[in-house]
């Protein structure tokens, strides 16, 4: 693993319709990330919050049914930069959220360092839509999409250049909320999907070892995209869009240390933690524990 990590925030929350969100990566860092990275012995660097502006609007607004398109594009074009950057030092970019819209930013600054960028999205959700099928017109909904190159061209051509990833080297974990669109497009493009019904059926050490497998030769760097509702309510309550039969902690912190074990994640995100809905800060709490696992903590 790259001992030098740069994590930047990023206060978004105009991805979707419950405020809150934005305060994740205060809530993120209040749970003690960077102190538990640095006792892990990492070179950290927190370069602090990317500037997201707030629309000046009183009600939402809808352009080509996409809800703060404008500002959207504008915050995730400055963390592309930011996150480029970080990348051209020969850092690891560990973004904090905010909603999980700010996956077009963090990946659009990492694809294009790479030939075959794979993606694991550990989510509840596909995040596949795009202004034709979303049920909503939130763009957290859409950013897998985005990043395949599918959806508004503002938001896909970011860094002007796409599509950041191709469908093969995307494998999506924890899905159990699927609109009819996305699942079309699962099976049009022939993306990996371990839903729920296949992670209880064959075990989370099976799914992250054939995804590794998977990996193994096919890609270059491998980018994990974590949504803190792939994870159980229950044990993750702070969510906008919490489902329930999600992953458990120890499964997801199972899964945190194969992925170290295997030493094949180069760029990550953590994203939808949300205080406001949280108790006691405890989905960021968690999510600093699966950081931790991640970058390499162990018991023994
Ligand atoms: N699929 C629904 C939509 O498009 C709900 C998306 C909820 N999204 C997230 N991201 N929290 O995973 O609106
Ligand atoms: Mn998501
Ligand atoms: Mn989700
Ligand atoms: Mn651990």
């Amino acid at each position: 693993m790259n001992n030098k990590l740069s994590v930047i925030g990023v206060p978004m929350d105009l991805g979707q319709n419950r405020r809150g969100v934005d305060m994740g990566p205060s809530a993120i860092r209040y749970a003690g990330v960077i102190e538990r990275l640095e006792r892990l012995k990492y070179d950290v660097q927190d370069l602090g919050d990317i500037e997201i502006s707030r629309p000046n609007r009183k009600e939402v607004e809808l352009e080509d049914k996409l809800r703060n398109l404008k500002e959207v594009t504008d915050g995730n074009e400055k963390l592309a930069r930011a996150v480029a950057e970080v990348v051209e030092k020969d850092r690891f970019p560990l973004v904090l959220g905010g909603d999980h819209s700010i996956a077009i930013g963090t990946i659009a600054g990492v694809a294009n360092h790479y030939d075959n960028l794979g993606v694991i999205w550990y989510d509840a959700h596909g995040d596949l839509n795009s202004s034709e099928t979303s049920p909503t017109g939130n763009i957290h909904g859409m950013p897998l999409a985005v990043n395949l190159g599918i959806g508004h061209e503002r938001l896909t051509n970011i860094l002007e250049y796409q599509p950041k990833i191709k469908p093969e080297n995307v494998i999506i974990i924890g899905a159990r909320s699927l609109d009819e669109g996305e699942r079309e497009l699962i099976k049009e493009k022939g993306i990996t999907v371990y839903t729920m019904h296949e992670i209880d059926r064959i075990g989370m050490s099976e799914v992250i070892d054939q995804s590794i497998q998977y990996f193994n030769g096919r890609v270059d760097g491998v980018h994990l995209s974590l949504d803190l509702d792939g994870l159980d309510p229950s044990d993750a309550p702070g969510v906008g869009t919490p489902v329930i039969g999600g992953l458990s902690y120890r499964e997801s912190h199972l899964a945190m240390e194969m992925l170290a074990e295997a030493d094949i994640i180069t760029s990550a995100e953590f994203v939808e933690v949300n205080p406001i809905l949280d108790e006691k800060n405890k989905t960021a709490t968690i999510a600093v524990g699966l950081m931790a696992s991640l970058f390499g903590e162990k018991l023994k």
